[in-house]
């Protein structure tokens, strides 16, 4: 399984024998490790290919012993040849799906990339991080592109959804000012590898990166209606957001008037309105994923789906919720042809339970064995991966199926059912949680595994407690909030 921590990236060392003045790469290694060291790339361009596997065999050696990882520069074969912990490839070498073909899924591949087109490409690739290159103009590297300077950086930061490091020109001088862009770390080459005492080098640098470094969030928009009551909608997904981890922002659809008892009222929120949001969110914070829930009209769902693909959004995770647990139809029939026509195929993934899947897929569902059937008819020709929900059935056992059309698999997801009232709100809740361990990074499998857990758990904690006269919520905060 692959072990990359983002972290690694904070000072990590780029070898250039020709800066070494005479000194064995290694021992320059070894004391820029025991300085603060995250991360080694072992950068040969004119040794051997034989010389080159000896010293990384020799680095994978000692730095195994620190927990530091090595990366082989440009060379797949190299990599596999001595253990290595990955690659990191040009915009020149090896296109990355060949190299990730050749490796695996479990070694570490960066990506240098030289333009924001670059950037923006790279983000269609699961590469483990990329390195902005240059920063500035070094003379340890003249055969750059141009410079992204600070801005450029920043801009990076931001379009980026992978980890960024920066390269060329870090140093004491500029080390804080890099990390303020956002940038996960700095590649140093001539700062380190040329100092007098690389050990003290690679100390001084850490401590700036360490003071400088900002975390990131992993970000998750929901679009959906707010629940007066607390328990779904809105309030619902940012329970959900926040409990399993991610920063929750919000566009509300539509205001219900709502308790545990039903929804007493509905106003929606104006188009122009909802689509403003998702523009202030998604201009300044960004989003890692995005939960869809409550959608009353087509011109809503217009809006969304406008702004959606304008800042090209992955993750999305849509719940195509059209009737309130309480038997309250939230969606004007009118709209329901728009969201299948305009928003379901940017989904990554549909949560619908049953009587919406009955609707969406224009048949009744009888039982149990109809649901991965189902789950494939709802995938429009495998584009988007559909979580069936059991929920409506009556077995012991609930078991919900996952197709996950990027396989082209089903799997099942199976919990005890729990005899509660208390089930106001957990489509929200499931779908939010997915979206959140999607934005995490999580695989698609994984995220589904891990948001039925956590659904099934909030649920069975949020059993044990009375709120209102009628279907209360489950409990988002279970295992942190107890009393
Ligand atoms: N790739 C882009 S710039 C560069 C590389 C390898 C060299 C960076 O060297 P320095 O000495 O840290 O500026
Ligand atoms: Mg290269």
């Amino acid at each position: 399984m692959k072990n990359f921590d983002p972290a690694s990236l904070r000072l990590y060392l780029v070898t250039d024998r020709g800066l070494a003045g005479g000194r064995e790469i290694s021992q320059i290694v070894r004391e820029a490790v025991a300085g603060g060291v995250t991360m080694v790339q072992l950068r040969e361009k004119e040794c051997s290919t034989r010389d080159f596997i000896g010293l990384g065999r020799e680095l994978k050696a000692m730095l195994s012993a620190c927990g530091v990882p090595l990366i082989i520069n440009d060379r797949v074969d190299v990599a596999l040849a001595c253990g290595a912990d990955g690659v990191h490839i040009g915009q020149s070498d090896m296109p990355y799906d060949a190299a990730r073909r050749i490796l695996g899924p479990d070694r570490i591949i960066g990506l240098s990339v030289e333009s924001m087109d670059d950037v923006i490409a790279a983000n269609s690739l699961d590469v483990d991080y990329i390195g902005v290159s240059p920063v500035f103009s070094t003379p340890t590297k003249t055969d750059t592109a141009t410079p992204f300077g600070l801005d450029g950086l920043r801009e990076a930061v931001r379009l980026s959804h992978h980890p960024v490091v920066g390269i060329g020109g870090m140093n004491l001088s500029t080390a804080a000012d890099v990390m303020s862009c956002g940038a996960d770390g700095i590649a140093v080459v001539s700062a380190i590898v040329a100092a007098d005492s690389p050990g003290n080098a690679a100390g001084e640098l850490s401590e700036v990166v360490n003071a400088t470094h900002t975390n990131r969030y992993s970000r998750v928009l929901t679009i959906a209606g707010s629940d007066s009551g607390g328990g779904a909608g809105i309030q619902a997904d940012i329970k959900a957001i926040s409990a399993t981890g991610s920063y929750a922002a919000s566009a509300i659809t539509a205001v219900t008037v709502q308790n545990t008892v039903g929804v007493i009222d509905v106003f929606p929120i104006p188009a122009e309105v909802v689509g403003a949001q998702i523009d202030a969110v998604l201009c300044d914070i960004g989003a890692d994923a995005v939960k869809i829930g409550m959608l009353h009209s087509a011109q809503v769902i217009e809006a969304i789906a406008a702004r959606l693909s304008e800042y090209q959004v992955r993750n999305i995770v849509l719940d195509p919720v059209m009737v309130s647990t309480s038997g309250h139809r939230l969606i004007e029939d009118s709209a329901v042809k728009t969201l299948r026509r305009e928003l379901i195929p940017m989904a990554r993934v549909i949560t619908p339970n049953i009587p919406e899947a009955e609707i969406l897929a224009g048949e009744r569902i009888y039982g149990r064995e109809d649901l991965p059937r189902i789950a494939r008819k709802l995938s429009l020709d495998g584009r988007v991966s559909v979580l069936m929900k059991a929920g409506h059935l009556t077995d012991d056992e609930l078991t919900d199926y996952f197709y996950n059309a990027e396989e082209d698999h089903v799997i099942e997801l199976k919990s005890q059912r729990c005899d509660t009232p208390n089930t106001h709100g957990t489509g929200c809740t499931l779908s939010s949680a997915f979206a959140s361990y999607l934005a995490q990074g999580m695989k698609l499998d994984d995220a589904a595994r891990a948001a039925k857990a956590y659904i099934a758990a909030a649920i069975e904690s949020g059993s044990h407690y009375s709120i209102g006269h009628g279907h209360g919520p489950v409990n988002h905060f279970f295992g942190i909030w107890t009393r």
